[in-house]
């Protein structure tokens, strides 16, 4: 009787022990899909996410739309939903209408986590209230309080008084609103600033770019933009350049693309606020197989900022903030 015990022990540690081995084995295939595939954000974000699944074992797909709009987003992630990946990792680019199509994700029985952006009013997940809770996870920046720096170092360049605006994509974008708030929140502290109407450029720089000029000829005293994205940014620059208002009109910038460094060091640009696009990137391919095997992951992580300006421009921390553009 002792010797069957003792065998049947030995039976079930063995079947255990071949079980754990085979989860071990399982190769997750989780797909990535970015606000827009040709922005350097996303492109950092990709080669973060790569990274990890390479030293995970698992299998990353990264497919997403020309436009960072739901109109060529949502048939990717139909797409993308086909193929019946183990984890989806999205930049929902609409607060709203990406909650019907991803839930269709979630019916399927994929895990969603949102990266960069959210779904719903506050990317607060797994709450059990309302109908956008169903992501596990929100990996992304501060966007509230990106605002608030940008608007703090726009007021210590202009002095604490002056016309300001906001140059942003278009309103129900998560990260791109919040930092509108923070931005206008902070700015009730500054009395001596007044905060123009928000200009909004559907992502495209050229647009942006006229957009400053058409301000400045109605606000010949224009102090100051905000560049609440890396297009939003790049676009009040060249406005400020071809307006011949280098220095005289102050730019606060969000994101870092390569040409940031030089815009700071010619004076066009006054501080850029870098996100780290590829921890979102990371931290998401880790947690999607964290859940994936079982482990209960936090439902948000903050990646947080570098800032640079002309002080630290040259530093390492500066260099290695810059986004990939390939
Ligand atoms: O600012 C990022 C991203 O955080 C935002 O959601 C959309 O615009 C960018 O991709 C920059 O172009």
């Amino acid at each position: 009787m002792r010797k069957w015990i003792v065998s049947a022990g030995l039976l079930v540690m063995v079947v255990m022990g071949v079980m754990f081995a085979l989860a071990q084995q399982k190769k997750y295939t989780i797909a990535l899909i970015p606000g827009l595939t040709t922005d350097g954000f996303y492109i950092t974000m990709h080669k973060g996410a790569e990274a990890e699944a390479q030293k995970l074992g698992a299998t990353l797909i990264f497919q997403g739309g020309p436009e960072f709009s739901p109109t060529t987003q949502i048939p990717v992630l139909n797409a993308i939903i086909a193929r019946k990946p183990d984890a989806i990792l999205i930049a929902p680019t609409d607060k709203q209408q990406l909650i019907a199509p991803l839930k269709k994700a979630f019916d399927a029985g994929i895990k969603i986590i949102t990266v960069d952006t959210f779904i719903g009013d506050n990317g607060m997940y797994q709450t059990g209230k309302g109908n956008a809770d169903f992501p596990l996870s929100y990996v992304a920046s501060d966007n509230v309080q990106g605002g608030r720096i940008a608007a703090d170092s726009l007021a210590k360049a202009i002095g604490g008084k002056g016309k300001v605006y906001v140059s942003n994509v278009k309103p129900g974008i998560s990260t791109t609103d919040q930092r509108e708030q923070g931005f206008k929140e902070e700015m009730k502290k500054y009395p001596g600033i007044s905060v123009l109407q928000t200009q909004y450029n559907d992502d495209d720089a050229n647009k942006a770019a006229s957009q400053l000029a058409a301000v400045l000829a109605r606000n010949p005293d224009l102090k100051g933009v905000f560049g609440a994205n890396l297009f939003s940014a790049e676009g009040a620059a060249t406005g400020v350049k071809t307006a011949g208002k280098r220095g005289a009109i102050k730019v606060a910038a969000f994101d870092c693309p390569e040409s940031i460094i030089n815009d700071i060091k010619g004076g066009t640009i006054d501080l850029a606020i870098c996100q780290h696009p590829a921890d979102m990137g990371r931290i998401g391919v880790q947690y999607a197989v964290d859940a994936l095997n079982g482990k209960k992951i936090p439902t948000r992580y903050g990646t947080g900022y570098t800032v640079i300006d002309k002080a630290n421009a040259d530093s390492a921390a500066a260099k290695a903030a810059i986004y990939s553009s390939k």
